[in-house]
């Protein structure tokens, strides 16, 4: 096309056009400083390293309300008094800025895109039409689908779970919303297929049984794969954690306990891990400890790039900007290979005070300049190698000798005894951690 941008009937964002490239000397709010496109850091491209996608819930549908308050945006694709023209103007305006912004993918929930119809078949048709101009516009623009999923947690009848309610009847209903999700992602070229399980936990556990309940979380998503897979998805599922908010306790409280879930189940492989910066924090770890956590076991599917508020104990949902945690994170990504068929997907919003429409492109510029930096800093470290020398140098007594048997089992417990005893007391070894801090600091 030979436009900047594919427009519907109306240009959502007036004034703003495609967002260029113009250095760290700028001043223009509206220009990366850091992210280059077609840029190349080690063997690719920066847009192919950082795959950033755009969520729909946040940007187009979230509009400020918190527990105290009522909404505080206004946004122009709301006008529409039918709800399904309404859902057509939204998508237009995503589009608008999915390529004024410059991202290659999106995200989305089947809620977020479509209306909830009168009953299930009406729900199936409403989304079914959003996904064919879903489909249209992705054709003209080059946009393409990270990841779909399905919203198990807004409607009332979710208000005790989805898969894990203990009313059959409405886990029913939540498999009728999979199933259509599922047909939407596929249809839509979808890479991935979220679940986060926000009301999958419990809020006493004296009118819960809670093994029960994880059996038919299980259960429901072995029954979403074979689904997927009979309807020719071959992309990889993912398994979202968070510890809390909305449940009280949510079974999939972090990485390691997901991890344990899905290879207890025989579905690790077809599921990995969508790690989420701000809930990595809820949990009580950091956000590079939960992508290790996932390297570490191969299961590393795809990064919700975000950030939470040190002081606030809940999802605050903040673009990323935290350089330094940032670059933690993009050591670990570089080092296990990259995101494959993941992203960094931007879950998050604008605050409630920021209600000019160029707020939202600011904030995602922010987010892409952030992991630009970082991927190439990390990049530099690694390519310095110091970081990863003294590292394994820490572990050279597994190297060889009596080390290195241990590791391939060779040694018992009461080898081991009499080693301490030959050997004496061991020299203590400085863990150096400042040194290493430091480092990452110079190359910022
Ligand atoms: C909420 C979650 C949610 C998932 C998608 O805390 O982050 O937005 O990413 O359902
Ligand atoms: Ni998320
Ligand atoms: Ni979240």
């Amino acid at each position: 096309m030979s436009q900047d941008y594919f427009r519907g009937d109306r240009e959502y964002f007036p004034g703003i056009g495609c967002i260029p490239f113009e250095g760290p000397e700028s001043d223009n709010p509206l220009a990366f400083k850091f992210y280059q496109r077609e840029r190349v850091i080690g063997d690719k491209t920066m847009q192919e390293h950082l795959r950033f996608a755009v969520c729909y819930w946040h940007t187009f549908c979230a509009k400020g309300s918190d527990p105290f308050g009522v909404d505080t945006q206004v946004f122009p694709w709301d006008e529409p008094a039918d709800p399904m023209a309404a859902a057509r103007a939204r998508m237009d305006a995503a589009f608008e800025f999915f390529t004024k912004l410059g991202v290659p993918y999106y995200c989305f929930h089947d809620r977020d895109m479509a209306p909830e119809g009168a009953d299930v078949a009406g729900s199936e048709r409403n989304l079914a039409a959003m996904v064919a101009l879903a489909a249209e516009r992705q054709a003209e623009t080059g946009v393409k689908l990270l990841w779909g999923t399905a919203n198990l947690f807004g409607h009332p009848r979710y208000m005790n779970g989805a898969a894990t309610n203990p009313d059959f009847a409405v886990l029913t209903h939540a498999a009728a919303q999979v199933k259509a999700a599922l047909d939407a992602t596929v249809e839509l070229g979808g890479e991935n297929y979220v679940f986060w399980g926000g009301r999958e936990g419990y809020a006493s556990l004296l009118n819960t049984d809670t093994r029960r309940e994880t059996e038919h979380l299980a259960r429901f998503l072995d029954k979403a794969r074979e689904y997927a897979r009979s309807i020719g998805f071959r992309g990889t599922f993912l398994v979202e954690p968070k510890p809390m908010e909305p449940s009280k306790h949510q079974y999939d409280f972090d990485a390691q306990t997901v991890i344990g879930f899905l290879r207890q189940y025989g579905l690790a492989g077809d599921f990995k891990v969508n790690v989420e910066a701000n809930h990595a924090t809820l949990a009580g770890h950091s956000f590079a400890h939960e992508l290790q956590m996932c390297t570490d076991a191969g299961l590393l599917g795809s990064i919700d790039a975000n950030r939470g508020d040190p002081q606030n104990g809940w999802d605050t949902d903040q673009f990323p900007t935290d350089l330094y945690d940032a670059v933690h994170a993009m050591l670990v990504v570089l080092a296990g290979g990259g995101l494959g068929s993941g992203g960094l997907n931007f879950d998050a919003k604008v605050r409630r005070e920021s209600v000019d429409m160029e707020d939202i492109f600011i904030g995602h510029i922010g987010g892409m300049d952030t992991f630009a930096r970082a991927l190439e800093t990390a990049h530099r470290l690694r390519a310095n190698g110091a970081l990863e020398q003294h590292r394994a140098a820490r572990y050279a007594s597994f190297d060889a000798g009596q080390g290195a048997r241990f590791e391939s089992g060779e040694l018992g417990l009461a080898e081991l005894r009499d080693l301490a005893a030959e050997s004496g007391e061991p020299e203590r070894v400085s863990g150096r951690q400042e040194w290493y801090e430091n480092l990452i600091n110079q190359y910022m």
